[in-house]
């Protein structure tokens, strides 16, 4: 007897471990240990005192402040392509925030989940002015710049081959890598997210050099993820993504929310602030969880023009990007 008490003990420890969620390993630690990119501008990039910025950095802010109460307790992981899926995977990180696509094969064969899309994006083409190309469709016989470990590749060979063109490929691991070659003359394009384009012509010595070309050959939209096997830290990266959406849905901004919180007679801005209902307890979290991450970060529109609207160097429009109700697909699950 004595035997099987002692056994169910060490059964009832093991399944604690084995169920013990990210939210709670979060709680503990009191810091978000957020994947991102090394350095993308407009969506993640540390200035010079080492203080991280951008649309996918914003996020993992947005994530902290509703689950910690403070968007400042991140610990960035700055992460290269081949590395984010692992680091996911080993528990290096808690969520991964580093404009990644959504495909099918990473949701299911590399053992994630997909939050709901912050950023829709497609595959470009860059090309020196001087190469006189107007379009993708003439680029039969070129030497292109990509990244490893990106669907960038992947495209890039589905589209010479449907177009029954052919291409050489030089891959690097960083963008960094890419953009020097490119520049040095060493490909004749550089192909990767229209993103990641308007990103890396910031960075080009004479940017005017250069023109992006019309074509989008693929669908890119870009993804927090989180691990497989953890439903509620999932529906923690979902909602809070969407309560950013629904909050510039309803004009909810870091500064007037406040004044909505306390005025507002919307049934759902009640429920998505905390004043009725119980949105953020179903989510484990405390009462004032997208109240936090709201007035701490902003909605998902102040979140774009921040980083990479027309105010920005990047000056991306909002394009398929605008809410909606705006001409755009940006959409979130009702707050009921
Ligand atoms: N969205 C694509 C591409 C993501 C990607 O890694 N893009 C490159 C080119 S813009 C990048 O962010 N590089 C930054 C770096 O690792 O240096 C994917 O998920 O595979």
């Amino acid at each position: 007897m004595n035997k099987l008490l002692k056994l169910s003990a060490v059964v009832a420890v093991i399944a604690s471990v084995a169920t013990a969620g990210t939210l709670d390993d979060v709680k503990k630690a009191g810091i978000l240990k957020c994947g991102v990119n090394t350095g993308l501008p407009g969506f993640s990039e540390a200035d010079s005192k080492g203080a991280w910025r951008g649309l996918d950095v914003d996020y993992c802010r947005a994530i902290a402040a509703a689950v910690l109460g403070d968007a400042s307790k991140v610990k960035y992981v700055p992460l290269n392509a081949k590395e984010r899926f692992t680091a996911l995977q080993s528990g290096e990180i808690d969520i991964l925030s580093r404009n990644t696509t959504n495909t099918e094969t990473r949701d299911t064969s590399l053992g994630i989940n997909f939050a709901g899309v912050m950023y829709y994006d497609g595959q470009g083409f860059m090309v020196p002015k001087k190469l006189g190309v107007k379009s993708a469709k003439e680029l039969d016989g070129a030497t292109v710049c990509i990244q490893a470990g990106t669907t960038t590749e992947l495209n890039l060979a589905d589209y010479f081959r449907s177009h029954k063109m052919k291409y050489k490929a030089i891959t690097f691991d960083t963008n960094d890598q890419v953009t020097k070659a490119f520049e040095s003359g060493r490909c004749d394009i550089l192909t990767t997210d229209a993103s990641g384009l308007y990103a890396t012509r910031t960075k080009l010595k004479n940017p005017d050099a250069y023109m992006i070309l019309p074509d989008i050959i693929s669908k890119e939209p870009l993804a927090p993820a989180v691990r497989h096997g953890d439903d509620q830290w999932f529906d923690i990266a979902k909602w809070v993504r969407n309560a950013l959406v629904t909050a510039e849905e309803k004009k909810i901004t870091s500064k007037n929310i406040d004044d909505v919180k306390a005025k507002s007679t919307d049934p759902e801005v009640k429920r998505l602030l905390g004043v009725e209902g119980d949105m953020c307890k179903n989510l484990s979290l405390e009462k004032n969880c997208f109240y936090n991450a709201i007035k701490q970060v902003g909605n998902y529109g102040e979140i774009f023009e921040r980083n990479v609207g027309q105010a920005t160097p990047l000056k991306i429009k909002r394009g398929l990007n605008a809410l909606w109700t705006n001409g755009g697909i940006l959409y979130s699950p009702p707050f009921r």
